[in-house]
C-alpha cells in the first residue's frame, strides 16, 4: 500500500468521515486459545540450493551489486496469470510465465503481498506472514516459483510488512484479548483522554488514527485502517519476531524484500500532538492538516534499518533491500540509504510520480526533476518508477489520445536509460491502460468500495493481464475477479511479440540494449542544454558514451548536436528510435525529431 494513494484517498476520507465512521467491528474473545507462531518457529537449516550464483560484472571500479545492473518487474499477483480457473492470479501462474518474463529481459521480480490476510487492504493486512494465501497457493508453490525463477537468473523480491499486521493476526488477537496479554504491548494502546482519543494524530485512510476497544477500554493506533493496527517496534520482541520472518524467506531463497511503508514504523512514546497546520499547502486534506512530526520519519526507524541490514549481509550481503518511504523531499529520501550506507540499498525514489511530472509529459519539468534528484544522490543508486499498483498507469497519465504508443515508447526509453534501476509495472510493456470500473457494483478494491465515488479505488491500474485475444485475455479459463479491458483482443503479449514495431518488442530491444551497453548500465549522467521541448542527457562510462534525446512535444523539433558542450563527437550512430529504424543511420551536427520521438545515440563508434 502506498502513500501516494493514501493521499490520494484522503480528500475522500473526509467526506465520508461523517457518513461511514471507521469503526470495526468486535471479535471473538477466543484470542487465547490461538497458538501464537513466535514461540514454534522451526528454524530451517540454511542453504543455498536455490540462490544464483554471484554474477556480477566487473567495472573499472570493482565490482557492481546484481540490483545495480537489474531491470525490475512488478507483480500484482492477482492479476497477472489464474493458473486453477478460480479468476484470481496466483504463483503457479506466475511460475507458468517466467519464460515470458526472461524473455522481455527482466532480472527480477517484486511480487506484491501474498500473505493470508483478510483482505481489508487487499494483501497490506496480514495475518499470517510465513504462509501463503491459499488463493495465491501454498509454500510448496513458492517455493517452486523460486527455484524455476532462478534457473532463469531471475531474482525474486517479496513484498514485507512491517509497519502492522492485520487485527486478525494471533499477536493482534491476543494483544487485545486483555490488559495483561505478554502480547498487550506488541501494540500502541493508550486510555482515552477524558473519553477522546489520546492526540489528535490523523490516519491516512480517515480522519482518526485511534480505535477504541470496548473490552479493555483502552484505544490503540493504527496509521492506516482501523483493521492494520500498528506494530510496537519500541518493543524489542517485536523486533525479534519481525526479523525471524526475514530470515524464514531468506530460507526459502528469496533475494531481498519491499518494505511497506517503512517510515512509519516508529511513534513518539510521548504521543505528543502532531502540529497543525491547515494553512500547508492548498487543497490540504487530512494528513496535510497536520505536520507528522511525531509519526513518521522518526530516528529510531533509521536505527532499525541499520539492524535489518546488518542482519541480511550478515546471512548473505546479496539480498536486497528495498523501501517504501513516500517522502516530500529528496533530503529525507537520502537519509533512507543510511549514514554510512549501511540502510537500504535502495530507497524507492517516486519523484517522478510526485508533483507537477507526475502528469505533465514537459522536458523542462523532467529535466528538473531528475537533476535534482542526480544531484542529491551523490552517486548512490536509485531507482526509476512510472508506475505501480497504487498508480493510474502512465500510458494514460501522459497519453495525449493521439500519440499514446509513441509516448509510451519515449517513457520506456526514459526509464530504461536514466541512471537507476528501472521498475516496470506488469502490462506496462504492451501499454496497457487504466480502466475504472463503472459502477460501484463492479468495484473490487476496498478503497474504492468505501469511498466510491469521490475515489473509485486502484482496480483501473489493476486489471488482469493481457495475454492474448481470447474471452479473458489468456488470463483465466474462469471468470476474472476484475474485468478484462476492452481493448484485451487488440492489444496483449501475443500480437505484440509477432509485431517488430509493437510497445513490447520496442520494450525487448531497449533492454537488450541496456544489458549490453557499459554507458546505459554504469554510466554517469549529465543533462544537456535547456531545450524546452527536448530532454537531452549524456550517459558516459570510460568506453561508451550514450546520447539520449526525447521530444516531449507534439512538435517536430530540431536537436542541435553540435556545440552546446555537447559532446566533442561530430558524428552520431542512431542505435534505437521509436519511430525511425535504428543502427544505420549516421547524422552530423543536427537531428530533426518527430513528435514524441525518442533516440539513442550512440557516439562511441564515430570519434
Ligand atoms: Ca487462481
Ligand atoms: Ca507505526
Amino acid at each position: 500500500m502506498a502513500q501516494q494513494s493514501r493521499r490520494i484517498i484522503l480528500l475522500s476520507c473526509v467526506l465520508v468521515a461523517f457518513l461511514l465512521p471507521l469503526t470495526i467491528s468486535s471479535f471473538s474473545n477466543t484470542s487465547l486459545c490461538l497458538s501464537i507462531k513466535a514461540a514454534t518457529l522451526q528454524r530451517k537449516p540454511r542453504t543455498a540450493r536455490q540462490t544464483i550464483k554471484d554474477n556480477r560484472r566487473k567495472t573499472p571500479s570493482g565490482k557492481t551489486p546484481w540490483w545495480q545492473h537489474s531491470v525490475f518487474y512488478e507483480i500484482y499477483p492477482r492479476s497477472f496469470k489464474d493458473s486453477n480457473g478460480d479468476g484470481i492470479g496466483d504463483l503457479n501462474g506466475i511460475t507458468s510465465k517466467l519464460d515470458y518474463l526472461a524473455g522481455l529481459g527482466v532480472d527480477a521480480v517484486w511480487i506484491t503481498p501474498f500473505y493470508p490476510s483478510p483482505q481489508v487492504d487487499f494483501g497490506y493486512d496480514v495475518s499470517d506472514y510465513e504462509n501463503i494465501d491459499p488463493q495465491f497457493g501454498t509454500l510448496a508453490d513458492f517455493d517452486r516459483l523460486v527455484a524455476e525463477a532462478h534457473k532463469r537468473r531471475i531474482r525474486i523480491i517479496i513484498d514485507y510488512v512491517l509497519n502492522h499486521t492485520s487485527d486478525q493476526h494471533p499477536f493482534f488477537v491476543a494483544s487485545r484479548s486483555s490488559r495483561n496479554s505478554p502480547y498487550r504491548d506488541w501494540y500502541i494502546w493508550h486510555d482515552p483522554k477524558t473519553g477522546s482519543p489520546p492526540n489528535n494524530w490523523s490516519s491516512s485512510f480517515g480522519p482518526v488514527a485511534w480505535t477504541l476497544d470496548g473490552k479493555t477500554n483502552q484505544y490503540y493506533y493504527h496509521r492506516f485502517y482501523a483493521e492494520q493496527p500498528d506494530l510496537n517496534w519500541h518493543n524489542p520482541a517485536v523486533e525479534k519476531r519481525m526479523f525471524q520472518t526475514v530470515r524464514f524467506w531468506l530460507d526459502r531463497g528469496v533475494d531481498g524484500f519491499r518494505l511497506d511503508a517503512v517510515n512509519y514504523l516508529f511513534e513518539d512514546p510521548m504521543l505528543r500532538d502532531n502540529p497543525v497546520q491547515p494553512e500547508l499547502r492548498p487543497g490540504s486534506t487530512t494528513e496535510h492538516l497536520q505536520e507528522l512530526k511525531y509519526n513518521r520519519d522518526l530516528r529510531e526507524v533509521h536505527d532499525v534499518l541499520i539492524r535489518l541490514r546488518s542482519f541480511t549481509d550478515k546471512y548473505d550481503p546479496n539480498r536486497l533491500l528495498i523501501g517504501e518511504a513516500y517522502v516530500p523531499q529528496l533530503q529525507e529520501m537520502m537519509r533512507y540509504y543510511g549514514p554510512a550506507n549501511n540502510e537500504l540499498q535502495l530507497p524507492f525514489n517516486f519523484f517522478l510520480v510526485m508533483g507537477k511530472v507526475r502528469t505533465s509529459l514537459d522536458a523542462a519539468t523532467f529535466r528538473s526533476v531528475i537533476n535534482d534528484s542526480d544531484r542529491a544522490l551523490q552517486g548512490r543508486w536509485t531507482t526509476y518508477v512510472l508506475s505501480n499498483h497504487d498508480i493510474p498507469r502512465a500510458f494514460d497519465r501522459y497519453g495525449d489520445g493521439q500519440h499514446n504508443e509513441q509516448i509510451a515508447k519515449l517513457l520506456a526509453t526514459l526509464l530504461l536509460t536514466l541512471r537507476g534501476s528501472p521498475f516496470l509495472y506488469y502490462g506496462e510493456e504492451i501499454g496497457m491502460m487504466t480502466t475504472e470500473p463503472k459502477t460501484i457494483e463492479e468495484v473490487r478494491d476496498p478503497v474504492g468500495k468505501r469511498y466510491w465515488p469521490a475515489n473509485k479505488g486502484r482496480d483501473g491500474e489493476r486489471t488482469p493481464m493481457q495475454w492474448d485475444a481470447t474471452s479473458q485475455a489468456g488470463f483465466t479459463t474462469g471468470q476474472p475477479w476484475l474485468r478484462i479491458p476492452p481493448d484485451a483482443a487488440a492489444r496483449n503479449v501475443a500480437v505484440q511479440a509477432k509485431d517488430a514495431s509493437s510497445i513490447l518488442s520496442f520494450y525487448r530491444q531497449l533492454i537488450s540494449l541496456r544489458r549490453r551497453s557499459p554507458a546505459l548500465l554504469d554510466g554517469g549522467y549529465d543533462s544537456i542544454g535547456d531545450d524546452p521541448r527536448i530532454f537531452v542527457y549524456r550517459r558516459s562510462s570510460p568506453t561508451q558514451t550514450m546520447l539520449i534525446a526525447l521530444n516531449m512535444s507534439g512538435e517536430s523539433s530540431n536537436l542541435q548536436l553540435n556545440g552546446s558542450g555537447l559532446d566533442k563527437a561530430s558524428r552520431f550512430r542512431v542505435v534505437l528510435s521509436n519511430q525511425r529504424d535504428g543502427g544505420q543511420q549516421i547524422v552530423k551536427n543536427s537531428l530533426q525529431l518527430a513528435p514524441f520521438e525518442a533516440v539513442i545515440l550512440d557516439t562511441q563508434t564515430t570519434r
